[in-house]
């Protein structure tokens, strides 16, 4: 929605927050400074540079990079497809669970409107790594209310890196691969220092408000951001009008960054988010959150190097502290139980960018990190004394990896690529209590720590000018998660049972394969992935008859457990045309996921495509039309409790105008979502709660 002049206006003011650690010490500097940047290599990201020019980019083959800024998206992406980002890009008022489930190969977990929880190709949890500038951090919600993805709103958030599978080790060992938000940084010695916005958005089905405002100053050495994010929404009205209780919510993000440049090739970064939820209501589960703050602090140092084989360092190293409250005082239970948890994390890391010569480059890291993991419960009986547990003993874990990823170019249009990562961890129980409670159940000696091994090769060939095709293999490990490992009766309101971790519990792991084509023309542009993984020791939980639950009603106890073996196959599928000022984006995506024995893996996506329509004009209006519908799924896992799901098409309208005078540039936009206000819930929605009705919302930006 913005013409070329104002993109070559704003990419100086944006390009250098694009890539934290990239930034550019000064606007004129970019060429010389640059140079570089490297690829990570298959299954993870690459770098542009900071300055201009997408660079060529074989991770990206197989990653993606979403540049959440809009004029980016449209100015220099190396994605072709990034444009998937569009809700974002239509209006920036999105929130981050908006933007999520526009990604390729991600979907999103709903227990209520609130803090989706993001899923890659299958795999949630545990499986996958999710991250804020590479930094580690672990929700303090057993029933995972607080995904990571909640602490970061796109007013602060500057990219997404999304690297699937087993290579995809950006921030530790997976299987599932990362998902990594790199949140906005100042910009240092801007020829207009001083930039601000203010937003609103407004939205009919739950009737609710966003208000935002961000605000930068960069000088010579120096420059500061900050900004802030507060959403409002009552119960929303889902199709057809039925309003669904419990699914309000109240939230305000904030955030600072300040950058100092104490030479012309370094720069010294502090970055600090904050967010703080409150009364926030989830539908699908038995209880809400009565409040759950995050505090996240990073400080990095970065090293540009003109001489030598190394072209940048950087080290950091960061803290954060999660805490959580849950609240039934709303519900109507049988017995009202007292949920408080907290986490904290504090880890540092030091990488760095090599290029050895014309043809081999690549990126070393080493990281390290330990977590906290407590939560509790406190269950008030009405004629006896209230009985308390840890249902997180106390958990500290302690990770300490190495890696490498390096990229050879060998010629005749062929690029291979290679990484692993070692990965050692150790786990404690810090509780006398935790160790009491779990001592019961007799599991064996406890896995007190293991190593953990990720590989990857890949090889890509450039078939023609605007066609290449690569092939790539990976194998990763994970650790259980504290839950799965020592987890103590936390009531799943999917199927209605207590878990219990296992101390004895092994990594899980797989063995991958994923192939791709790509096309990029001027008019077309086409990508089809395919991808396999097979599992071993796959963890999950199984119904244990010998136990009997704590919660009231419940169906009985599982136990984690590694399984003999799981798989897990899927398709994605972008498309887009260009016809003059006409843009028509296609994705489809789809997963298909079972136990050696054929069973259904429990929560797979279904069949899911989303189509979109752009149409924009020289005087910045926008116009855009979206359809998204997803098949049915009958393919349920009946022990965990699941139920089919009927297909569903939704389309949605969008109008937009963006304005400029002067210094000042102001976008309004207006959009119709589930125009025909369809009743609807996807099969990943917990609870089968149908998803908000029609909902018209109006939003603001101003710019100066
Ligand atoms: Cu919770």
């Amino acid at each position: 929605m913005i013409d070329d002049s104002l993109i070559s206006e704003r990419i100086k003011r944006f390009a250098c927050t694009r890539k934290p650690g990239l930034s550019c010490p000064t606007a004129t500097r970019h060429a010389q400074l640059v140079v570089c940047l490297v690829l990570l290599g298959f299954g993870q990201m690459v770098f542009a540079q900071a300055g201009m020019a997408p660079k060529d980019t074989l991770g990206s083959q197989v990653a993606w990079e979403y540049q959440l800024d809009e004029v980016l998206i449209s100015s220099q992406s190396e994605d072709p497809f990034n444009t998937n980002a569009r809700f974002y890009k239509a209006d920036p008022l999105s929130s981050g669970d908006e933007v999520m489930e526009n990604l390729v190969g991600v979907w999103a977990i709903k227990r209520g409107s609130y803090a989706y929880e993001p899923m890659m190709r299958g795999l949630s949890g545990g499986q996958i790594n999710v991250s804020i500038d590479e930094m580690r951090i672990l929700g303090a919600c057993t029933d995972k209310m607080d995904p990571v993805t909640a602490y970061v709103e796109p007013n602060n958030l500057a990219s997404l890196n999304i690297s699937h599978g087993a290579g995809g080790y950006t921030a530790g060992s997976t299987v599932g691969g990362a998902y990594d938000m790199q949140i906005k940084k100042p910009v240092i010695n801007e020829a207009d220092p001083w930039h601000s916005a203010v937003g609103y958005r407004y939205l009919s089905a739950s009737n609710g408000l966003e208000a935002l405002f961000n605000t930068a100053y960069g000088m010579d050495k120096l420059a500061f951001r900050a900004g802030a994010t507060y959403r409002k929404a009552s119960d929303y009205r889902a199709g057809g009008g039925e309003e669904i209780d419990f699914s309000a919510y109240n939230k305000v993000n904030y955030s600072t960054s300040i950058s100092y440049l104490p030479g012309k090739n370094d720069l010294l970064n502090f970055s600090a988010i904050g967010d703080y939820a409150w009364q926030v209501g989830y539908p699908a589960l038995p209880m809400d959150v009565g409040n759950a703050d995050a505090k996240i602090f990073g400080l990095s140092y970065d090293k540009w190097l003109h001489h030598g084989k190394m072209d940048q360092l950087t080290a950091k190293v960061y803290y954060n502290r999660i805490s959580h409250r849950m609240d039934d005082s709303r519900r109507e239970v049988a017995l009202r139980m007292d949920m408080p948890g907290h986490t904290y994390t504090y880890g540092g890391f030091a990488k760095g960018l090599y290029t050895w010569n014309k043809r081999v480059s690549g990126q070393m890291k080493i990281d390290g990190h330990a977590t906290f993991a407590h939560a509790e419960m406190t269950m008030h009986f009405e004629d006896a004394k209230p009985m308390f547990m840890l249902t997180w003993p106390d958990v500290h874990r302690k990770v300490l990896g190495f890696q490498n990823q390096t990229t050879y170019r060998a010629g005749d249009g062929f690029t291979l690529n290679a990484g692993f990562r070692m990965e050692k961890n150790a786990i404690a129980i810090q509780s006398e209590l935790g160790e009491r409670q779990l001592s019961v159940f007799a599991f064996g000696e406890a896995n007190r720590g293991e190593l953990l091994f990720n590989a990857n090769a890949g090889v890509e060939k450039e078939l023609a000018s605007n066609l290449n095709s690569g092939v790539l293999v990976s194998f990763g490990q994970r650790m259980p998660t504290e839950g799965e490992q020592y987890g103590f009766y936390l009531f799943n309101a999917y199927d209605g049972y207590d878990y219990i971790g296992r101390p004895d519990l092994r990594s899980e792991q797989s063995l991958q394969a994923e192939l791709f084509s790509q096309y990029r023309g001027e008019v077309i542009r086409l990508k089809v992935t395919g991808y396999y993984y097979h599992f071993h020791r796959y963890i999950m939980g199984v119904a244990n008859a010998e136990l009997s639950p704590m919660t009231i009603g419940a169906n009985g106890v599982k136990v984690y457990k590694n399984m003999d073996e799981a798989r897990l196959a899927g398709v994605e599928a972008q498309f887009e045309l260009k016809i003059h000022k006409f843009k028509l984006l296609n994705q489809l995506k789809f997963t298909y996921g079972e136990l050696k024995d054929g069973t259904p893996l429990p929560l797979m996506p279904p069949l899911k495509n989303m189509m979109e329509l752009h149409y924009q004009t020289n005087s910045q209006w926008l116009f855009n039309l979206g359809m998204e519908a997803a098949a049915w799924q009958n393919r349920i896992n009946r022990a965990f409790g699941e139920q089919k799901t009927p297909g569903y098409a939704i389309a949605n309208l969008m109008l937009g105008k963006a304005f400029s005078v002067d210094r000042l540039a102001a976008k309004v936009s207006l959009s119709v979502e589930n125009i025909f206000d369809n009743r609807y819930h996807e099969h990943l929605d917990w609870g089968g709660i149908p998803r908000p009705g029609r909902n018209i919302s109006l939003g603001f930006l101003l710019d100066f």
